[in-house]
Order: C-alpha cells, then structure tokens, then sequence
C-alpha cells in the first residue's frame, strides 16, 4: 500500500500503513490513578488522564485496521530480581517498587496498580512488553517482536513523555525505526517537561523523530479495508 503523509513536525510522517505499530507506553493504574507508583513519587497523578481517551481513539483506529498494536508496562518480577536496587532505593517515596499500596505491590507483575488501565486494556492477540527500565528495548523482546511483524515505523503514544515515552523514542531512533509522538495521547506529570520534550524530539530537522497532532494523525488514515 502507497506511504501516507501525516502532517508533523519538523516534516510529513510518511506513514507505511501495515508497518506502523502503535506502541503505547506504560499507561498503567500505577501511574494514572491515585495510590500507585507516580503518586508515591510525590506526583500529582490527575494530569495523566487527559491522555487515556486520544490513545483509545488511536487504538481503535489501529485495530479496525488490523494493524500492529504494542503496550508496555513498567514492571518487576515478585522478586524484584529485574530491579537494579538504584532504581529502587532512588529519593525519598512515601512507597517503593515491591511495596504493598492500595493496589497491591507497586510496579510488580500481577499486582493491580501494574495493570493497563481498563479503557486500554490488550486484546489477547496484541503483543504486551514487560520492561524493567524506562526505554521499552532494554532487557525485552521488542526490536525481536517488532522485526516479527514486519515494522520499521512507530507511532507512539503514553506516560510519562519525558521519561519512558522519551526513551523509548531514542532508543528506537538508535535502531532505525522511524517514530512519531502523537502529541494529545502523551502526558507528564510536568507539562513544561512534555512541552520541551516534543521540542527535542523535532529539533535539529528530526534528530529523534516526528511530533504530531492526533487529528492530523487520524486524518491520513487510509479507510479500513
Ligand atoms: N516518574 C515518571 O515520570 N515516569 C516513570 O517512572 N515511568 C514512566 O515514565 N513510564
């Protein structure tokens, strides 16, 4: 199928359809709902959800297509054995990864808090990443995954922008993937840190990839077969 121009910054995305993925980023109960991991961190975890209904518009748009949908979550073996204890003992947080909050364990595989939020949830034939870092390529199957279905381009939605969303973008940048940030299904605890995040990733003529509105995105779509 022809390549399909969406209106970005710094240029068009020329979107391949069938080998994009949508790769949606750690929105999960332990960082968007109050009593998980972003709020232990002192955060206020409300501005978050402003991203959960542009991302399901995309997951929709992805699967009436049938195409290629990941999520990640940022989580950690029961025995945190997958957890560098600097990640853990970091700052001061009211709780830690592994410890008990309202929605169980933070951060750890099984736990409620862990889980996608239920207005994303996977379907059973979508592929769900299980990262121990911020970037979704380190110590996971993705770039395996990812060269399984057949994709060489990204468009990538989630929390937090600065942090798992950023570094997932350079990461894939480093391996050769086109992405492109949808700009109303990301959020940050901190909106003066999406904003210069967004501006980073466009600099330089695209030095990490592409940013977007999430009109503009489902505009190009080409109608569902
Ligand atoms: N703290 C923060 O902004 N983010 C994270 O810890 N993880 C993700 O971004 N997913």
């Amino acid at each position: 199928m022809n390549d399909t121009p969406i209106h970005a910054r710094p240029f068009d995305f020329r979107l391949q359809p069938g080998q994009a993925a949508l790769v949606i980023i750690d929105m999960q109960r332990d960082f968007i709902e109050p009593g998980g991991f972003g709020a232990s961190l002192g955060n206020d975890v409300s501005l978050l959800e402003a991203a959960i209904e542009p991302t399901r518009q995309l997951l929709q748009a992805w699967r009436e297509r049938g195409w290629p949908v990941v999520h990640t979550r940022e989580s950690h073996a029961p025995d945190l054995s997958d957890c560098p204890p600097a990640k853990r003992l970091r700052g001061n947080p009211a709780l830690r990864i592994g410890d008990a909050g309202p929605m169980g364990r933070l951060l750890v595989r099984g736990s409620v808090g862990c889980e996608i939020v239920p207005a994303l949830s996977p379907l059973p034939h979508e592929t769900v990443i299980d990262k121990p870092g911020k970037g979704a390529f380190h110590a996971t199957s993705l770039q395996h995954d990812l060269k399984r279905l057949g994709v060489t381009q990204l468009v990538v939605a989630g929390v937090t922008t600065e942090v798992c969303v950023q570094t997932t973008m350079r990461e894939a940048n480093d391996r050769g993937f086109d992405a492109l940030l949808v700009e109303e299904a990301t959020a940050s605890y901190f909106p003066a840190f999406k904003a210069a995040t967004i501006e980073m990733i466009v600099a330089q003529g695209g030095i990490v990839g592409w940013a977007a509105p999430l009109a503009a995105v489902l505009a190009a779509l080409p109608e569902p077969l």
